[in-house]
């Protein structure tokens, strides 16, 4: 497997300006790119200059910048295209055709022989203009094997640096994706690319499932947006890849990923989502009383990722049903409360009661807290006794 020297080609610049509600003014090109070569991934993928007059400037724009990260524009595989692409100034070019019937017959029309002869005149040239080139095969999981080895197996002689095994359509499975890269692993020469999108949720196990065959380059997207529902998120992938071992994405800014989603989140108008890879607003919240209990006494019993880690910190729920004492207890010691046992464990029945009515926001529980504590006397106790409705009280729904 190559995660040992794995590459991340992030195509929020490209694929991301696909999604729906994605319109990046130059400046947020910019900032993101810049975000982006902050956190370190390798590469940046930006969209065709073929686009539209401002794509070619940004494109232009986002190479000249000087950045430690390369840069990439996509393109169709044809002459016109790539000729303009080298002349952004990028240190790669993305070559991209459809291998499936579907893109045969209902895009481009042309068969696996015209394929090969359209790629081999843009290789060719490219080839001689100092950049990287990668070709890919768009829809590759729909496309016949044979085709998409012969298609490979050409431009890898032509000396291609990398070719591409894309799930255009999001339907391959880790078990698909890692037998066709391994294949292909022992058919060329060229470094592999994995692009997968997430239409059933597979995206990230694919692009994993990918490396551990022998890929050696994944493509990402901030919050993974995309056309559709996206590809790999770069926060999961990253995700991923620390979980079999912290020191594989060490290379990599990690405390930026929140700053990554959040910025890329206003600019495309949606809210993290609250199970995101790391940054989801629940990634380390734990709640249940056992939970709590021992991830006080070790975060790792129920904790993969160390939320320090990623410049974040671990939360405690103490305001629920399933609240225990443990977790009242540490937040007692937080707030300095010198309290017995005896009062944690009834401040923990208390909360239990109410929290079956609604849960508590940390706050009360801090208010229960502090009533509890010595300097307080025995009329404010009696008060929230008041507040607590007897389950035969309840009102039934
Ligand atoms: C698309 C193209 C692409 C290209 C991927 C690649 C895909 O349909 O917009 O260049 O490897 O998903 O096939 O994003
Ligand atoms: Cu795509």
């Amino acid at each position: 497997m190559s995660l040992e020297k794995f590459s991340i080609i992030d195509s929020t610049l490209r694929e991301g300006e696909q999604f729906v509600n994605a319109f990046f003014t130059t400046e947020q090109k910019v900032r993101i790119a810049t975000l982006l070569d902050a956190f370190g991934v390798e590469y940046i993928e930006l969209t065709t200059p073929r686009a539209s007059p401002q794509s070619e400037k940004d494109c232009r724009a986002i190479a000249g910048l000087g950045l430690r990260a390369k840069t990439l524009t996509h393109t169709r595989c044809a002459m016109e295209d790539v000729k303009v692409a080298v002349d952004t100034g990028v240190d790669g070019v993305d070559v991209v055709i459809g291998t499936s019937s579907y893109l045969r017959k209902f895009s481009h029309g042309k068969s696996i022989v015209q394929i090969i002869e359209t790629a081999q005149e843009v290789i060719q040239y490219l080839l001689t203009q100092n950049v990287e080139v990668r070709f890919s095969t768009e829809d590759s999981l729909r496309s016949e094997t044979e085709d998409l080895y012969q298609v490979y197996e050409a431009v890898d002689q032509m000396g291609v640096h990398r070719v591409g095994v894309a799930d255009t359509v999001g339907i391959g499975t880790p078990r698909q994706i890692y037998d066709l890269v391994k294949e292909l692993r022992a058919r060329v020469k060229a470094d592999i690319e994995f692009h997968g999108h997430n239409d059933t949720g597979c995206a990230i196990a694919n692009a994993f499932a990918a490396l551990e065959a022998g890929a050696t380059h994944v493509d990402t997207s901030i919050l993974g947006i995309g056309e559709r529902n996206g590809i790999t998120p770069l926060g999961g992938l990253v995700a991923r890849i620390y979980a079999v071992d912290h020191a594989l994405v060490s290379k990599y800014h990690l405390p930026l990923l929140l700053h990554l989603d959040q910025a890329v989140a206003h600019l495309v108008n949606v809210d993290i989502p609250f199970n995101n890879y790391i940054t989801g607003f629940s990634a380390f919240t734990h709640k249940a009383g056992i939970h709590a209990k021992a991830v006080l006494n070790n975060p790792e019993t129920y904790e993969i990722l160390r939320p320090e880690d990623f410049g974040l910190n671990r939360y405690i729920h103490i305001g629920s049903r399933l609240t225990g004492w443990n977790a009242i207890r540490y937040r007692a010691d937080q707030l300095g409360l010198k309290l017995k046992d005896r009062q944690i464990k009834e401040i923990a029945e208390k909360v239990k009661v109410m929290a079956d009515q609604q849960q508590l926001t940390l706050d009360e529980v801090d208010r229960l807290l502090s009533i509890y504590s010595p300097e307080n006397d025995e009329q404010a106790v009696a008060e929230v006794d008041e507040r607590i409705v007897e389950p035969e009280e309840q009102e039934v729904l």
